[in-house]
């Protein structure tokens, strides 16, 4: 299918049709296209843009990457086909960040093809695609970690993560940073430094970061920060937009009926 690029919601449908077709090569499982539809319609809601507050978890979140001993940034279908580049420039503007394949639906297959798209991408060592440990008292295949990897990390980056995960990583005393568009997700309320934003948007923001900051000294400390006050500007954001009666104006150029 042919996508005209004067569409007004071109980026929209280009990045479905490009996940459409990782789903056909199998990197993305089918649900990945639901919970895709899901966060479109928080960003939808959220206007389409990083929020103030979002920015400023984003910038924790580079601080925190950066006082970490072992962080780990977590990659499953949906990360790696959107964000495989995104994922790469985080990796090279934070050194010794481990980059690890983690998957809900789990198949050697799959995992290995998620390693190669990351290889792709320019990162050399992709933990993960042959599991050596187990996050204890989680069911489901998430569970499977590297020893080298989540299993002994401090900090993690969990993007569109369920939230058993989120809660069992927590229950082990790692710091966990979530990037999650709904801001009432389980992951995003139990997350440390819940992230509110679209993935590629995050990453890039926090890339950059990472960036300007790489010839200043790590931060010697973890900098608290207020989860519950950027779960509720987002919410906030959320409402005022409902309420708002520009949302019931009729879009420019659309013809009463
Ligand atoms: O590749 P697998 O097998 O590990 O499976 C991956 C999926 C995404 C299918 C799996 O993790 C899953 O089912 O996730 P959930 O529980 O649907 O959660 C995904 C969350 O990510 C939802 O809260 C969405 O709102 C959010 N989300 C979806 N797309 C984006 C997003 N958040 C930020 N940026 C996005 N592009």
């Amino acid at each position: 299918m042919r996508l005209s690029p004067r569409h007004p919601r071109y980026r929209s449908l280009r990045v479905r049709a490009d996940l459409a077709a990782s789903s056909r090569r199998g990197l993305v499982v089918p649900e990945g296209l639901i919970a895709h539809g899901r966060g479109e319609a928080f960003d939808y809601l959220l206007g389409e843009r990083t929020l103030p507050s979002a920015r400023r978890a984003e910038r924790a979140a580079a601080a925190w990457l950066r006082a970490a001993a072992r962080p780990v940034l977590s990659v499953n279908g949906n990360v790696a086909a959107l964000a495989a580049g995104e994922v790469a420039r985080v990796a090279r503007a934070r050194p010794g960040l481990g980059v690890e394949v983690n998957l809900f639906h789990r198949t050697p297959a799959r995992a290995r093809a998620i390693a190669r798209v990351l290889r792709a991408a320019g990162i050399p060592r992709v933990l993960g695609v042959r599991p050596t440990g187990r996050i204890p008292g989680l069911p489901s295949d998430r569970a499977r970690v590297d020893r080298a990897g989540i299993a002994v990390a401090d900090v993690c980056v969990i993007p569109l993560e369920d939230g058993d995960r989120a809660e069992a990583l927590r229950r082990l005393g790692k710091r966990v940073i979530s990037i999650d568009l709904n801001p009432l997700s389980r992951t995003s309320r139990v997350a440390d430094l819940p992230i509110v934003d679209e993935l590629t948007r995050a990453l890039g923001n926090l890339a950059a970061d990472l960036e300007r900051s790489r010839s200043r000294p790590p931060p010697s400390r973890f900098e608290p920060f207020d989860r519950a006050a950027a779960l509720r500007d987002a919410l906030a954001t959320i409402g005022r937009r409902l309420r708002s009666p520009a949302a019931v104006r009729r879009p420019p150029g659309a013809r009463p009926r």
